[in-house]
C-alpha cells in the first residue's frame, strides 16, 4: 500500500476540535473506537478529528460504551482475535460491531452512519483480498456491469471529473476517468485499500490519487472543488436544457451567461428545441420513473397499433437496463415485414398529437438510402427515422382528500425519443439504443481495435472484405464479435 498522506487541508479536520474535548454528537446510538494496531497513531488521531468535526462520538479508550469498533487493513480473523483479547480484559462487555475502515469512510462521506452490511469483519476467514487478483478485461463490453455495485462512492467522484473534463473539451481525460470508473463498477467487492487497484486496467496516477484521497479522508479536494465551481455548475445547468450540448453551453458561459433567466431573456438566440427545453425545464430535470415509462409505452403502443397493425414497440435506453429512473424514455419501433415501417413515424406522431399527448416534437427523416454507407462512415450517429419529443403525460388521479392535502399537477412533461428501424437492422438498433452510452462506446472500440470491424446501430461491417454481417438477435451480434453475451442489465458500464 502506498504511504498515507498527512497533508493539512483547508477546512480539514486538522483545524477542528482537539481530541481532548469531544464536541456534542449527532448520533447518540453510535460510539466509535478506532482500533490502532494496523492504523498507526497519527492516522488514528487524524480520523478521530475528522469524525468529531462531523459530530460523531469517538471514544479514545475501549470501554463498555463502545458500539462500533473500526479497523483498517485487518482480516476478520485478526479482528475476532482482537475482540477476544478485549473481552478478557473487560469481561461481560456488550459486543460491539467489528467494522472495516470502509464503513467509517463511507459514513464520513455521507455525514451520518451508513448501514453496516458489507463492512462487517465477521467471516472467520481473511478479509476478501484484492480484486487485483481478479482479472478485469480491458473493454467494458467484455465484463458484466450490474446496475448496482459496491463502489458508488468512488465511481461518482471519478465520473464528476470525467464530466468536468468533457466540459473543457478534454476527450482523453474524460475517457481516462470514465474507464477507471467503469472498472470499479465491475468489481465484485468494495475497494477499501489502494493496493486493490494494482493490476487493474486504466488506473493511472491521477485516478489512483483520487481514490487514495477518498479512502483516506472520505472526500477528495479536487472533486469537491470541481463540484462547487461556478464553471461546473453552470455547464451542468445549461447542458441539462433539452437541445443544449457542451459546445453551446460553453459558448454561453464564455459570453458571461450564468442562469436560465438570462437565457429566457434572449429568445432570439434559442432554437425551438431549446425554447421548449426551457419552458418545461423543471419537469424535464426531474427523473422519469419506471411507472411513467410504462404508462408512456402503453400510449405509444396504442398509437402504433392503430397506425400500423403488427408493428412493435420496444422500450430501450436506461429502463431496458433495469434502471428505476431515467432522464428520458427511449422506444424502438419496427415491423416484421421490411418496408412496412417506411413513413410510419409522422402518422404515429399525428395520432399522438390528436390525442393531446405531444407538447413538442422534432422529426428527422431517415437517411437510409444506402444502409452500408452509414457503416462505412463508421459514424456513431444513426440515420433512422426518429422523433425527439416532449410528451404530456397524465399523472395518476388523486382522491379529493389527497388533492386537498397535497395537490399534484394533473400532467407532467417527459422527454421521449421514438426511433424507427427496418426489421433487418433491429438487433443492431436494439443493442445500440440500450446503452449505456459508455458500454456502446466500448463495444464500438472493441469491434474496431480487436476485430477490425465497424459497428453502429445499423449493422456490423467488415471494411476489408466489404461485407455486411446479418444478425437476427443481440446474441448474434455478440457472437459475431466473439464476445460472451451480456444481458441489458449487465451493460451498466
Ligand atoms: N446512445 C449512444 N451514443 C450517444 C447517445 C445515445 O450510444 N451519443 C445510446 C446509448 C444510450 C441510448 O442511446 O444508452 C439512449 O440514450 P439516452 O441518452 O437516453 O441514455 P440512457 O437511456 O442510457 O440514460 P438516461 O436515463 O439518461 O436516459
Ligand atoms: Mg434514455
Amino acid at each position: 500500500m502506498l504511504p498515507k498522506r498527512r497533508r493539512v487541508r483547508t477546512g480539514s479536520p486538522h483545524s477542528a476540535v482537539t481530541s481532548s474535548t469531544p464536541p456534542a454528537t449527532r448520533f447518540p446510538g453510535v460510539a466509535i473506537y478506532l482500533a490502532e494496531p494496523r492504523m498507526g497513531r497519527s492516522r488514528r488521531a487524524f480520523l478521530t478529528r475528522l469524525a468529531r468535526s462531523k459530530s460523531f462520538r469517538i471514544l479514545d479508550v475501549y470501554s463498555s460504551d463502545v458500539t462500533h469498533v473500526v479497523m483498517e487493513g485487518t482480516s476478520a480473523k485478526e479482528a475476532i482475535c482482537w475482540q477476544k483479547s478485549m473481552d478478557a480484559v473487560l469481561p461481560g462487555c456488550p459486543q460491539p460491531a467489528l467494522l472495516d475502515i470502509s464503513w467509517f469512510t463511507e459514513s464520513m462521506a455521507a455525514g451520518q452512519p451508513v448501514p453496516e452490511e458489507g463492512h462487517r469483519l465477521e467471516v472467520a476467514e481473511p478479509r476478501q483480498e484484492p480484486p487485483s487478483s481478479v482479472t478485469v478485461p480491458a473493454y467494458a463490453c467484455q465484463r458484466p456491469s450490474p446496475l448496482t455495485h459496491q463502489n458508488t462512492f468512488l465511481t461518482e467522484a471519478l465520473e464528476t471529473l470525467a464530466e468536468a473534463a468533457g466540459f473543457e473539451g478534454n476527450e482523453g481525460r474524460l475517457l481516462s476517468f470514465y474507464r477507471a470508473a467503469s472498472v470499479l463498477k465491475s468489481l465484485p467487492c468494495p475497494v477499501t485499500s489502494l493496493s486493490q487497484l494494482r493490476g487493474l486496467p486504466y488506473f493511472g496516477e491521477h485516478s489512483s490519487r483520487v481514490i487514495q484521497e477518498l479512502l483516506e479522508h472520505g472526500t477528495c479536494e479536487e472533486v469537491d472543488q470541481v463540484r462547487c465551481s461556478e464553471r461546473y455548475q453552470t455547464m451542468k445547468l445549461f447542458t441539462r436544457v433539452f437541445g443544449v450540448g457542451v459546445k453551446t453551453a460553453n459558448r454561453w458561459y464564455q459570453e458571461g451567461l450564468r442562469t436560465l433567466e438570462e437565457l429566457r431573456e434572449q429568445p432570439q438566440r434559442l432554437t425551438q428545441q431549446q425554447k421548449a427545453g426551457l419552458q418545461y425545464y423543471q419537469d424535464l430535470s426531474t427523473p422519469v420513473r419506471r411507472a411513467d415509462a410504462e404508462a408512456l409505452q402503453q400510449l405509444v403502443e396504442a398509437a402504433v397499433r392503430q397506425t400500423l397493425p403488427g408493428a412493435t414497440v420496444t422500450l430501450t435506453g436506461s429502463f431496458r437496463r433495469g434502471k428505476l429512473q431515467g432522464h428520458d424514455v427511449d422506444f424502438l419501433i419496427t415491423h416484421p415485414e421490411e418496408g412496412q415501417e417506411v413513413g410510419l413515424l409522422p402518422r404515429v406522431m399525428g395520432c399522438l398529437q390528436s390525442q393531446g399527448f405531444v407538447l413538442y416534437h422534432q422529426y428527422h427523416r431517415s437517411h437510409l438510402a444506402d444502409p452500408a454507407h452509414t457503416l462505412r462512415r463508421s459514424s456513431t450517429l444513426d440515420a433512422f427515422e426518429r422523433s425527439f419529443c416532449i410528451f404530456c403525460l397524465p399523472q395518476p388521479q388523486q382522491t379529493a382528500l389527497e388533492g386537498a392535502l397535497h395537490p399534484c399537477p394533473t400532467w407532467k412533461a417527459v422527454r421521449v425519443d421514438l426511433v424507427v428501424t427496418p426489421n433487418s437492422q433491429f438487433p443492431f438498433a436494439l443493442l445500440g439504443w440500450t446503452g449505456s452510452q459508455f458500454f456502446e462506446r466500448e463495444l464500438r472500440r472493441f469491434s474496431r481495435q480487436e476485430k477490425g470491424l465497424w459497428l453502429n446501430s445499423h449493422g456490423l461491417f467488415d471494411p476489408e472484405q466489404k461485407r455486411v454481417f446479418h444478425a437476427t438477435s443481440e446474441e448474434d451480434v455478440f457472437r459475431l464479435l466473439g464476445l460472451k453475451y451480456l444481458p441489458p442489465e449487465q451493460r451498466n458500464a
